[in-house]
């Protein structure tokens, strides 16, 4: 039977095309008053499309009382309260695997212009300099030890990557993993003493905020590079900031900010950084297979299948 959903925010072409002619869509993007129309259509809604920083707390949860399901656009959910979900009998479900090999490529290539200063180079010969005097040597990947935070499904992506330009690899997370073969520190502060590079691709939320912060920015040492495509919120900004003007550590190549779209004006303005408008998945290719597996969730979901990517707080059980 058909049901009736709503887009939260304006979603990928797929995603607001899918449902057409099998289920009733409502959108709240453009709503010239997105309080009425809540307050309208909120007791019908049964699944929820969502993504990016427009998430889902308990507060709109209480507005939605028949809701069924969550489906996120993107495989971290911070913006999601999961366990509120899960309490309530809701369930959340995100987009894994499909964009696994998208953000690795990404962060590969974000360690190599930072470290390499690519867009610096890139700016150098545009401005005309290059015909005066040849662009400053620079820093090197060949001898570092790259230290990854959150070896988890994108993490080892990264350091499969990373074996083949012949680096040590070394991690930190909640548990040492038996299957693989780097190094591991039990906690963040050591693994960033042993490394050169630190790279960032842990969940964000609430239990990972400014996990990265002065002192473990200080362990980095003078030498050091920050990479972070996970979330802005694992990174304290301010310190980070500090430390790059300082020269504690030697730069970072960002992906992610704390306040999406607003990046600080003063790590805009510093050289030795390297910054990206979040675009870790941000392929045609990737984002449409993100957004079919959002649909297929809510398809299966809706023809009594059950999640096909239910989130660790709302693990799917048949009901038998
Ligand atoms: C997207 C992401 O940029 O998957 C994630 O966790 O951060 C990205 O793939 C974001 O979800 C787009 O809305």
């Amino acid at each position: 039977a058909p049901a009736e959903i709503l887009l939260l925010r304006k979603m990928h072409p797929l995603v607001e095309a899918a449902f057409e002619g099998r289920h009733t869509v409502h959108r709240l993007a453009g709503a010239a008053d997105p309080e009425a129309v809540l307050a309208e259509i909120g007791p019908r809604i049964r699944a929820l499309c969502v993504g990016g920083q427009v998430g889902v707390d308990a507060a709109l949860m209480d507005r939605l009382p028949n809701l069924e399901l969550i489906a996120n656009f993107g495989v971290g959910y911070d913006a999601v309260d999961a366990v509120e979900a899960h309490r309530r009998g809701v369930t959340v479900t995100n987009t894994p695997d499909v964009l696994t090999d998208e953000v690795a490529d990404l962060a590969v290539g974000l360690v190599l212009a930072t470290l390499r200063r690519i867009p610096q180079a890139d700016r150098y010969l545009r401005a005309g300099h290059w015909p005066k005097a040849p662009f400053p040597l620079t820093a090197s990947l060949r001898g570092r030890r790259i230290g990854i935070l959150g070896l988890g499904r994108i993490g080892r992506a990264i350091a499969r990557r990373l074996e083949s330009f012949g680096v040590e690899i070394d991690y930190h997370g909640r548990s040492r993993q038996a299957d693989v073969p780097f190094t591991y520190h039990d906690s963040l502060l050591g693994l960033a003493r042993a490394v050169h590079i630190l790279i960032v691709v842990a969940p964000g939320g609430a239990d990972t905020r400014n996990l990265v912060d002065a002192a473990v920015l200080e362990a980095l040492g003078p030498e050091g590079i920050l990479i972070n495509v996970a979330r802005g919120t694992l990174v304290d900004e301010a310190a980070l900031t500090a430390a790059l003007k300082a020269g504690t550590i030697l730069g970072a190549g960002l992906d992610v900010f704390e306040n999406e779209p607003h990046v600080p004006e003063d790590l805009a303005a510093l050289d030795n950084t390297v910054l990206l408008p979040h675009v870790g998945s941000a392929s045609e290719h990737t984002r449409a297979a993100m957004a079919q597996l959002v649909v297929d969730n809510v398809i299966s979901w809706f023809e009594g299948r059950g999640p096909l990517t239910p989130v660790a707080e709302t693990p799917w059980r048949p009901k038998t």
